[in-house]
Parts: C-alpha cells; sequence; structure tokens
C-alpha cells in the first residue's frame, strides 16, 4: 500500500462539478433519504410519463429490486433524440480505425438516422419487445448503433466480445434463446482479420443442435473479406438500411423493463446472463459519467474497453450519449502501428478525458517513455483506470508520464453487475492514493465483513458487500432467478457480495485488492477457473484439470493450469501446444494458458475436494508457506507438483 496522498489540484478544483462539501452533503443525503435524493436526479433523463414511486427495492427473499418503476423512457430517445435540437450537429461519435489513416465522426443527427433506420430493419423482419438479439461486432460505429436501435424498440440486446470463439458465441446465443444475430463480415484488430461471419455460422450450427435456430443474421460489411452466405438467413446491413424509413417512433418502456443482457463469469457453472433494465440503469450510467469523469459540455472523452464488456456499455455507449458528449471509439489496438498509438489518437482527436485499464498502463509503461514523449497530450485533462487493481507503480507512471502530474487519476471500481462505477475518486473532491479507489460513489453503502459475515468497521481487511439498492444494480440473471439470488445474495444475507477482497484505510478509502473467489481476472477480463477446467476436460486425452491464478507483471493474473492426462498418454511439449489452441477454441484467446503443468495427481482432501489453495502456492513458486497438508488424502502429489513446477523464480 502506498502512504503517497495527491490532494486535489487547484484546477481541478475550480472547474469541478464537485467539490469535497458537495460531495459530504449530496452522499449522505443519498444514504440518509434515498427516495428524496434519487427522486430528484432521476430527473437527469426524459420520462414520457413520469414516476412517482423512486425507490421500492429488498436485499432479502427474492430480491425484488424497482427503481421508477411507474415511469415510461426509452434509452434510445434519451441518447439521441433529446439532444437533436440544439446540439444536432455535435459529434457524437468519433471512429478511429485500426489503420491510423482512418477515422469517421458521427453527428447527433447522423446517429439518429442510423439508429431509426436499424431499428426499422430489426422491426421489418419481426424483432419485437423482448426478443433477444446477439450482437457479434467489432468496435465499429455499427456495434453503437444495434444496441441503440434494440433499444428504441425493446429487444434486448446481448452483446457477445468479438474475440470469444464460436462455441463460447453458440452457447450465449442458446441461453437466452435469441434468434437474431448482427455480425461482421470481418473485424480488423492490429492489421489483422478477424472473421466473424465465419465463427457466427459456426455458432449458427452449434445452437442449431441446441435447439435453438437463429432466422436472421445481418451483416455489416467491413473489409469485404470472402465469407459463406445462408439465403434467406443472411442480409446485408447497407442494403436493408437502404430499404427502410429514416424514423422510427421509439417505443414507450417501463423503467423495470429489460435493456440488456450481458454475459459474465463466476466462480462457478457456465457464464451467467446478468440482466440490467431500463430507467434506473440510464440514471446511474449518465450521472456516474458525467461527475466521475467530470464531463463538461464539448469535451472530447475517450474509453479504450470494447463494446463487448460492461465498460463499454456504460461508457462508451450509454453513459456518455446520453450526456450528448462527444465518445470516441477505437477499432484498433494499443500496440498498433506501435506502442504509441494511445498517445497519438489523444493528440489527433484533442481528447480531454481518457479511461483505460492497467494491463494497458503497464504493458505500455513497459514499451519506455520515449512512446509517450513523442506526443503532447496538452489536450488531456483527467485520467482513469478500470478493470482491475491497479499497482501504485502504473498509477504513478501514468499520473507522472501520461498525465504530467497535471490530470487527477480517477481509479473506478465496479462490476458488469452493478452497471456503473461504485467505488471512485471525483476529481474536483478527492484526495488521491495512488492503488486506492478512493471513497464511495452517491447511494453506495459498502460494508466490510468476516468469513461469517460479521460487521468490520474502521481499518480492516474483510470482504466486500453492498448494503442497500442502487439504481444501476442488474436485477436477475436471464432465465435464471434463483441463481441471481444465490450467487450473490446468499453468502451473506441481506447483502449484495461482491467477490471482492478489499481493505478500508483510517481515512476511510477503499483499496480493493481482487477477487477472493475462483474467478481470475486476466487483463482485467473475468475468467471462471470452472471454464477453463471445463474446456480442458473436454479435450480427449485429458482426465482432470485444476486452474489457478498467479501474479502477472502485465496482465495482472496469469493463467496456471494443472492437467492430469488419461492412461498412459505422456505429457509433451506438442500436447502442451494443443492444450492451448484446444482452450483458445473453446472459450476464445483471452483464456489462452499461461502455463500447463502436468500432473499424476491433484492434491485432495479425503472428500475428493481439491485443494486450490495449495495450487495456488505451488503455481506463486511460495511453497515454503504450504499450511496444513494432512489433511490431503494423498499428501505425496504435493512433492511431485513442487518439483514439476512450471515458474521457478
Ligand atoms: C467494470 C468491470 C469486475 C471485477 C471486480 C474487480 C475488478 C474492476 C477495479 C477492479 C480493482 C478497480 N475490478 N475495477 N479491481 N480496482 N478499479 O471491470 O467489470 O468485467 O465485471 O469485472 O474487476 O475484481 O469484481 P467486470
Amino acid at each position: 500500500m502506498s502512504s503517497k496522498v495527491y490532494p486535489v489540484s487547484k484546477s481541478a478544483k475550480t472547474r469541478a462539478l464537485i467539490d469535497s462539501d458537495k460531495y459530504q452533503k449530496w452522499y449522505e443525503e443519498s444514504i440518509e433519504t434515498p427516495d428524496k435524493f434519487w427522486g430528484k436526479h432521476g430527473k437527469r433523463i426524459d420520462w414520457f410519463k413520469p414516476y412517482t414511486k423512486v425507490k421500492n427495492t429488498s436485499f432479502k427473499g427474492r430480491i425484488p429490486i424497482k427503481w421508477f418503476e411507474d415511469g415510461l423512457t426509452n434509452v434510445s430517445y434519451n441518447c439521441i433524440d433529446r439532444h437533436l435540437k440544439t446540439h444536432g450537429e455535435r459529434v457524437a461519435i468519433i471512429w478511429e480505425g485500426d489503420n491510423p489513416y482512418i477515422d469517421k465522426k458521427i453527428t447527433y443527427n447522423e446517429l439518429y438516422d442510423h439508429v431509426c433506420r436499424l431499428a426499422n430493419v430489426l422491426k421489418k423482419h419481426g424483432v419485437k419487445k423482448g426478443d433477444r438479439v446477439t450482437i457479434y461486432m467489432p468496435m465499429i460505429p455499427e456495434a453503437a448503433y444495434a444496441m441503440l436501435a434494440c433499444a428504441r424498440i425493446g429487444a434486448i440486446h446481448s452483446v457477445v466480445f468479438g474475440g470469444f470463439s464460436p462455441e463460447a458465441l453458440a452457447g450465449r446465443i442458446v441461453d437466452c434463446e435469441s434468434t437474431f444475430v448482427i455480425t461482421c463480415d470481418e473485424g480488423v484488430r492490429g492489421g489483422k482479420p478477424v472473421p466473424l461471419k465465419e465463427n457466427t455460422d459456426i455458432a449458427i450450427d452449434i445452437a442449431a443442435k441446441n435447439y435453438v435456430i437463429v432466422h436472421n443474421v445481418l451483416v455489416v460489411r467491413r473489409t469485404g473479406g470472402k465469407i459463406g452466405w445462408a439465403p434467406g438467413r443472411d442480409h446485408w446491413y447497407h442494403q436493408e438500411m437502404a430499404s427502410v424509413k429514416p424514423d422510427c417512433p421509439p417505443v414507450k418502456m417501463k423503467a423495470e423493463d429489460p435493456l440488456f443482457i450481458l454475459y459474465t463469469s463466476g466462480s462457478t457453472g457456465k457464464p451467467k446472463g446478468v440482466m440490467h433494465t431500463t430507467g434506473g440503469y440510464l440514471v446511474y450510467a449518465s450521472m456516474t459519467h458525467e461527475y466521475v469523469f467530470d464531463y463538461h459540455d464539448g469535451e472530447i472523452y475517450w474509453c479504450t474497453a470494447d463494446v463487448g464488456w460492461v465498460t463499454g456499455h456504460s461508457y462508451i455507449v450509454y453513459g456518455p450519449l446520453a450526456n450528448c458528449a462527444t465518445t470516441l471509439m477505437f477499432e484498433g489496438i494499443p500496440t498498433f502501428p506501435d506502442q504509441g498509438r494511445f498517445w497519438e489518437v489523444i493528440d489527433k482527436h484533442k481528447v480531454n478525458i481518457f479511461y483505460t485499464a492497467p494491463t494497458a498502463i503497464r504493458s505500455l509503461m513497459g514499451a519506455g517513455d520515449e512512446f509517450v514523449k513523442r506526443s503532447e497530450r496538452t489536450s488531456l485533462r483527467l485520467l482513469g483506470s478500470v478493470g482491475e487493481p491497479i499497482n501504485p507503480e502504473a498509477w504513478e507512471w501514468y499520473y507522472h508520464t501520461v498525465g504530467e502530474a497535471r490530470c487527477q487519476i480517477v481509479d473506478t471500481w465496479w462490476q458488469t453487475e452493478t452497471g456503473g462505477i461504485m467505488i471512485t475518486p471525483l476529481p474536483g473532491a478527492t484526495d488521491l492514493k495512488p492503488g486506492s479507489a478512493t471513497r464511495p460513489f452517491f447511494g453506495i453503502k459498502p460494508e466490510l465483513v468476516d468469513a461469517e459475515g460479521k460487521t468490520l468497521e474502521g481499518a480492516t481487511d474483510g470482504n466486500l458487500c453492498i448494503t442497500d439498492s442502487w439504481p444501476g444494480q442488474a436485477r436477475s440473471v436471464y432465465g435464471d432467478h434463483d441463481r441471481y439470488i444465490q450467487t450473490y445474495f446468499a453468502t451473506y444475507k441481506g447483502k449484495y457480495f461482491t467477490g471482492d477482497g478489499c481493505r478500508r484505510d483510517e481515512d476511510g478509502y477503499y483499496w480493493i485488492t481482487g477477487r477472493v473467489d475462483d474467478v481470475l481476472n486476466v487483463s482485467g477480463h473475468r475468467l471462471g477457473t470452472a471454464e477453463v477446467e471445463s474446456a480442458l476436460v473436454s479435450h480427449h486425452l485429458v482426465s482432470e484439470a485444476a486452474v489457478v491464478g498467479y501474479p502477472h507483471d502485465i496482465k495482472g493474473q496469469g493463467i496456471y493450469c494443472y492437467v492430469t492426462l488419461m492412461a498412459d498418454v505422456e505429457g509433451t511439449d506438442q500436447l502442451r501446444k494443443e492444450l492451448v489452441a484446444h482452450v483458445r477454441t473453446e472459450i476464445g484467446p483471452i483464456a489462452t494458458p499461461d502455463k500447463i503443468q502436468f500432473a499424476a495427481g491433484l492434491p485432495k482432501t479425503r472428500s475428493g475436494k481439491i485443494m486450490r489453495r495449495i495450487l495456488r502456492k505451488i503455481a506463486e513458486d511460495d511453497f515454503g508457506a504450504l499450511g496444513d497438508t494432512s489433511t490431503l488424502a494423498d499428501p505425496a502429489v504435493v512433492d511431485e507438483l513442487i518439483e514439476n513446477r512450471q515458474n521457478k523464480k
């Protein structure tokens, strides 16, 4: 833990929407009288029918959570239509291509046209309110149009990250019984094509075997590469868009009607379809976007996430557009054509607010300062971080080298399930401590508990819970509300359990220490150890697998796999490669194992439970402190595992 403090700078304080007094006042009001507080702030979006009820939530029983329940609104209307009268010609989206010579700007008027047309295309093919539409797209504006078009007609979108494999895509299509897919011929990243349509075709075949038939695929032409075509099922986006009307009235949605499903990994089983609804989500996403980034009218804002993750949903698309911001969407990667790309893009588009992940910061820090120094970055005013704990070294580099000690840093802690930022500095209100996400946002009541669920007070370590609802909270797991209750509210009764460990210091600052469950965070991407294990054991030569994380300099965590092979199969380097490739096919490149150790046996308790604690220690090369191994069925396996460890220092 770093003990340094960086006070709010004078310039941040002068311009800030929220100073420390206001933060205190608003925070107290948000906690003491949430109905009054949110009743006021719910009005930041437009309602076709105003709400009269504000908060109707409980963390007990079936966990009913309703915000603004009798109000009617529409997310697409709020992100587009309401800005047109005054700001129709403002740029809504700046798109920066993978190729540094290609970019384009889309105004709010143009956004309206694209989204309405696309909504009409969906309607023409029979998509109705409540239907699920899968969006499997690269980072091109059409991905945002697709999300907003769904929202316009009340269809529920499920965006699947373009880096996921056909298997993973199929699983998500099947789970929410989605019969309409929007994709692209090929994506482009770092100069290389990504075969999205081909993957979609394979996924659709797998889905059909699971009795979910995709009837329509809308294909955006990005590269013009060769692709397969199913006549009747596949439609070209540009042709369809040309044949429909440029206006489409937004459907009046109840505040609690679903807006989207987003699949995320947990400690057990398959990824869960986290479900977010309309009114509360948009209020929370737009409010956090405005205050956390201290967003002022006319500023250029860039979040480098992919729309396939929640950060892309809330802070590339919904939050910024609801605030009539100019949001930059980047198709490429931070290292193409070279490691100076981020800083070049900042200069090129005069970016004021830049929001990225620690893994990118660490990797660019490793590339050396000359890439940063090549750029001016004079437009930069604020820097943000999200996705994993940021180590103080990376924080300091970000602050001093990238921001030249001029820009406040907001280290924002939140989750797919929280919909928006939960613990974060506010630029004009919060003194910074490198590595700490600092303090709760308005309406957020964090609590630290011990393993038994006892509330811990003062400066302490504990498991991070949230004790009352906030508008952006996920309402359910799609199609499986029991799993929602079980996953988030069963561990500590009456509290939402985040799955994260956390330390609170004597100033009441929160320091997230990482997951305390079997969820890995690899380069800011959530991955369940169970998912990687099940991918490994689906290989015909594997009998058993156990997966743990270990500290990795760039990725935050690396993936370490212990694999027991079928009888008489030899663990060769060739087989290692084959298993790595197999996991990539089953899940996608983000799940690429870093280390594979072949093991004759795994350490198990007498009741057959794998002792992951021991496996973690061995993966960390820290087996001096293995703790109690006496409960193991066969303590001898541990020596063999240590002997053959893959991370010898
Ligand atoms: C937004 C997002 C959520 C998990 C979360 C935690 C980790 C996110 C963090 C952070 C420390 C931060 N996490 N932000 N840890 N400091 N600022 O990343 O959502 O993909 O669902 O991941 O990421 O472990 O529980 P998601």
